[in-house]
């Protein structure tokens, strides 16, 4: 039994999630943590609320809410819609907590004590009208690489350039829009992210087994030198972890905060040890999940994002706990995703376009998008959700293979036999040919689950549904019936016992149904050691109930009135 210990990018707490959050790291690391937990090993599923920075101020000063009581609203929203899409962390927590202010600024000590934080005079531009400094998004302008009057402070979405707030042209507040601002001269801590630049290109050289997209990424931004300079990881916002080394005030740093991506990472380990808190557990209990001196040596890490996040999780986050001189677990293991885009455009959460987490639920339930995100999920290249794929894949491969497989099995079982596990028959070739495949289909399901490759991971899966409707037609039990009912009961008790089969495998993916057949069934299994075994689980006798259908097709005026109902205000 493995110790594995998974980490879903931090959801921004600044509104409800779209699909494309949900399968760029959220749904996947559920997959494989149910998957992992299936196959009998230690797995600590964490994720949390990412609390600070400018999307939580400026989100709340939009709903006309103090942030704190914004943040700790949407925190019980988004851990109420995780829950609905059956996201099974064993902790979801919030990155303002308690937790994460002690640990942010023991970090911020220890870089501090190892020489790698440097006190640095920096121009930020103020609003007088507002009062206030004007980082990163509370700052827009021209920007001076390609003339987008849309820039913000951080980052131009247009040419993706990053920037610095006195770099804009024509700088206006983002929240008054006013352009009474002047450059002041202020106290900032910097991160020497470059002084550890060679120590880290030889950590990620060792990383030959991740995707080529993380890698590339990671190496771009180290050999470019843009992405590995040193940063500045505090601001003058009001929310936020206040700038402290340990426990210790930082002279000259009051009324500052840590920069949210300088925090955000570090609540990984502050949710762990708020899971602890959660159970009444101490300390050792979350730090064997973190400590290579505490008991996490045997622990593999493994983290899931969008690849817009790999910068900051194969660079900053590993300086910081490289840099803190403390031997803190370093990702084993880092899947990155691309992007998923909404009938060939982008979500847009500003004019509604796309899909939210709550829309969702509110059409279907949890597994008809789990299973469409997960088995098409962005993998090597964008996916595009449409209303038309998203109606036939779900049509076909749960309503059509897999709910028709149990209800016909069921119903015709009830109707010959009775609510039981018949008797009778041997089994044969037909048998022998579908035990070789399912072990053949099996073992690729597994090994693509253990490799993290989900798109092909389900391919498998559906494989196996196949599989097992292929062989009801071709056994026919409702003709074999007739002439000799003692076949058509052992196909139907071989039937039973794929329906079983499919209850087990199909968790990481469809909890619900899965959960739905082992209820029929009074059943539930644990990961077959072969398609023999797993067709010999139900003894003849066993009694079960035909459950209700498991899914429902979806037709086409729903298609199409969704279609209409979520095509955002730009549409128009
Ligand atoms: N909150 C997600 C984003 O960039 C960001 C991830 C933090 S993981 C520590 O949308
Ligand atoms: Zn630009």
């Amino acid at each position: 039994m493995a110790r594995i210990l998974i980490t879903s990018a931090l959801p921004y707490i600044n509104g409800i999630k779209h699909l494309g959050n949900l399968v760029g790291s959220l749904l996947p690391s559920d997959a494989y943590a149910r998957y992992m937990r299936l196959r009998g090993h230690d797995v600590m599923h964490i994720c949390a609320t990412d609390e600070h920075g400018t999307p939580a101020e400026l989100a709340a000063a939009k709903a006309g809410k103090p942030v704190e009581q914004f943040c700790a609203d949407m925190f019980e929203t988004q851990k109420a819609l995780g829950e609905g899409f059956r996201l099974s962390f064993d902790h979801f927590g919030r990155s303002s907590g308690p937790r994460n202010h002690a640990l942010t600024q023991h970090f911020a000590g220890k870089l501090f004590e190892a020489g790698l934080i440097e006190e640095v005079m920096e121009k930020q531009v103020y609003s007088n009208t507002d009062g206030r400094y004007l980082p990163d998004r509370y700052i827009e302008g021209t920007c001076p690489n390609c003339g987008s009057e849309n820039a913000r402070g951080d980052q131009c979405e247009n040419c993706t350039k990053q920037l610095d707030p006195t770099d804009l042209i024509n700088p206006r507040s983002a929240i008054s829009g006013s352009t009474d601002l002047e450059v002041r001269e202020t106290k900032h801590l910097y991160l020497r992210q470059s002084k550890l630049r060679d120590r880290l290109r030889d950590w990620i050289n060792t990383k030959t087994d991740w995707p080529i997209l993380t890698t590339s990424i990671a190496k771009k931004w180290l050999d470019d030198g843009d992405g590995l300079q040193d940063r500045g990881i505090t601001r003058d916002l009001d929310w936020g972890i206040p700038v402290k080394k340990g426990d210790a005030d930082w002279p000259g740093m009051e009324g500052k905060v840590f920069y949210v991506w300088f925090d955000a990472p570090i609540e990984y380990i502050a949710a762990t040890a708020e899971w602890a808190d959660a159970h009444g557990k101490p300390d050792a209990d979350w730090r064997r999940w973190w400590r290579e001196d505490e008991g996490a040596d045997d622990v593999k890490y493994v983290q899931f994002m969008a690849k817009d996040n790999v910068p900051f999780h194969t660079l900053s986050f590993p300086v910081t706990i490289m840099g803190s001189g403390e031997p803190w677990k370093l990702v084993d293991h880092l899947k990155a995703f691309n992007w998923l885009t909404y009938e060939g455009g982008k979500f847009s959460t500003s004019s509604q376009r796309g899909i939210f987490m709550d829309q969702a639920l509110d059409l279907l339930p949890s597994d008809y998008w789990r299973w469409w995100l997960l088995s098409n999920a962005p993998e090597s290249s964008d996916s595009d959700f449409t209303w038309s794929a998203f109606q036939s894949g779900c049509n076909k491969d749960l309503n059509d293979v897999l709910g028709n497989f149990v209800s016909r099995v069921t119903k015709f079982c009830r109707s010959k036999f009775g609510e039981v596990v018949p008797s009778g028959g041997t089994p044969g070739e037909e048998e022998a040919a579908l035990i070789a495949e399912l072990d053949t289909r099996l073992a690729a399901y597994g090994a693509a689950m253990e490799a993290i490759e989900v798109r092909k991971a389900a391919a498998e899966l559906r494989g196996i549904w196949v599989a097992g409707n292929e062989y009801l037609q071709r056994a026919a039990p409702w003709a074999a019936f007739k002439t000799d009912p003692d076949q058509a009961a052992m196909v139907i008790r071989t039937a039973l016992n794929l329906m079983a089969l499919y209850a087990t495998v199909s968790k990481p993916f469809i909890p619900d149904a899965s959960a739905a057949i082992s209820e029929s069934l009074d059943w539930d299994g644990e990961w077959p050691a072969s398609a023999a075994e797993a067709l010999n689980a139900l003894p003849e006798g066993h009694k079960f109930t035909v459950p209700e259908n498991l899914f429902r097709k979806i037709d086409d005026n729903e298609r199409e009135a969704w279609d209409a109902k979520f095509s955002g205000t730009s549409a128009t």
